[in-house]
C-alpha cells in the first residue's frame, strides 16, 4: 500500500458547482456587455464543456455553432478581451459568497491539514478565479494551505492532457503513487490517469453520464457524516462519506 502524502484537487465542478452557477453566468454577462447576440443556455453549455479553457471554449462555440458570425480580423484579440471581461464578472460573482463549496470538501481539506497531508490544486481555469473561490468559500487564508496552485496557462496543454498533473507532481517532488486526484469530469480523469494518479470522482449534473473508467471511486459527492454519499462505481467498504481513512484505503 502506497503512503498517502498529498491530495490534488480539480476546481470547477469538484470544489464547487462553478460551471453552471458562475462561469456560465459570467460568459453571458461578458457577451451582453459587448453587445453580442451570443447567449449560452445551460443545455448548450453542457456541450461547450467538452472544451476546457474559456478562450478555447469561445472559439469552439464560434466554430461549431456560429458559422454566420462575422469574425473580426483580430479574432483572438477580441476573444482575449471577452475573456478578460468574463473573468471580471466571474470574480465579482464568486466574491459575493453565493457559490458554496460542495458537501464534504471543506471537512476533507481540514482533515488532511490536521493529518499533515499536503494539498495542491490542478485546474485549467484562471489563477485569480481559484484564489477568489478559496478565499471566499473555504477560508480567508486558505490560498496558503495549498503548496502548489497549478492554473491556467502554466503548462502548454490544458486537460485532458496530463501536463498540469505532471507539473504539480514535479513541483511537489512526489511520485504519483503517493497522491490522489479529485475530479468531476471525463476531461479531468483523462488528465489525472494520464499522470498515473489514483482518482476519486464526484459527479455533478453536467458530468453524471461521463465515462469514468479507471477511477478508484465514483460518488455523487464527498458527503458528510449526516449526508451520506451515493456510490456510482467502486467500493467504499463501510464508509458513508469520504474521509482521510477512506482515501487511504483507496491507495491500496
Ligand atoms: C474548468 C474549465 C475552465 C472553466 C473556464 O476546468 O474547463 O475552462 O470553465 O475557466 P477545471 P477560464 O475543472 O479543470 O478547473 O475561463 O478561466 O479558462
Ligand atoms: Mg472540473
Amino acid at each position: 500500500m502506497a503512503e498517502l502524502k498529498a491530495l490534488i484537487f480539480d476546481v470547477d465542478g469538484t470544489l464547487a458547482d462553478t460551471e453552471r452557477y458562475a462561469h456560465l453566468v459570467a460568459f453571458n454577462q461578458a457577451f451582453e456587455e459587448h453587445q453580442l447576440d451570443w447567449h449560452w443556455s445551460e443545455e448548450l453549455y453542457g456541450d461547450l464543456l467538452k472544451v476546457t479553457g474559456g478562450k478555447e471554449r469561445m472559439n469552439y462555440y464560434l466554430d461549431t455553432y456560429r458559422p454566420d458570425y462575422q469574425r473580426p480580423a483580430n479574432l483572438q484579440d477580441f476573444i482575449a478581451t471577452l475573456h478578460k471581461a468574463k473573468t471580471k464578472h466571474y470574480n465579482e460573482l464568486v466574491a459575493t459568497g453565493k457559490i458554496p463549496l460542495r458537501p464534504g470538501v471543506k471537512r476533507l481539506i481540514q482533515e488532511a491539514r490536521e493529518a499533515g497531508i499536503r494539498l495542491a490544486i490542478a485546474t485549467t481555469t484562471t489563477f485569480e478565479n481559484v484564489t477568489t473561490l478559496l478565499k471566499t468559500s473555504l477560508a480567508p487564508d486558505s490560498v496558503d494551505w495549498f503548496e502548489v496552485i497549478g492554473a491556467g496557462n502554466v503548462v502548454p496543454e490544458k486537460k485532458p492532457a496530463a501536463d498540469i498533473y505532471h507539473y504539480i507532481l514535479k513541483e511537489m517532488n512526489l511520485p504519483a503513487e503517493n497522491c490522489i486526484a479529485f475530479e468531476d469530469s471525463n476531461n479531468g480523469i483523462r488528465a489525472s490517469l494520464g499522470a498515473n494518479l489514483r482518482t476519486l470522482i464526484t459527479i455533478n449534473g453536467y458530468t453524471q453520464d461521463h465515462d469514468f473508467t479507471g477511477a478508484a471511486l465514483v460518488v455523487d459527492q464527498l458527503g458528510e457524516p449526516d449526508q451520506p454519499f451515493k456510490i456510482i462505481a467502486g467500493k467504499a467498504s463501510d464508509a458513508s462519506y469520504a474521509n482521510i481513512d477512506l482515501v487511504k484505503r483507496l491507495m491500496q
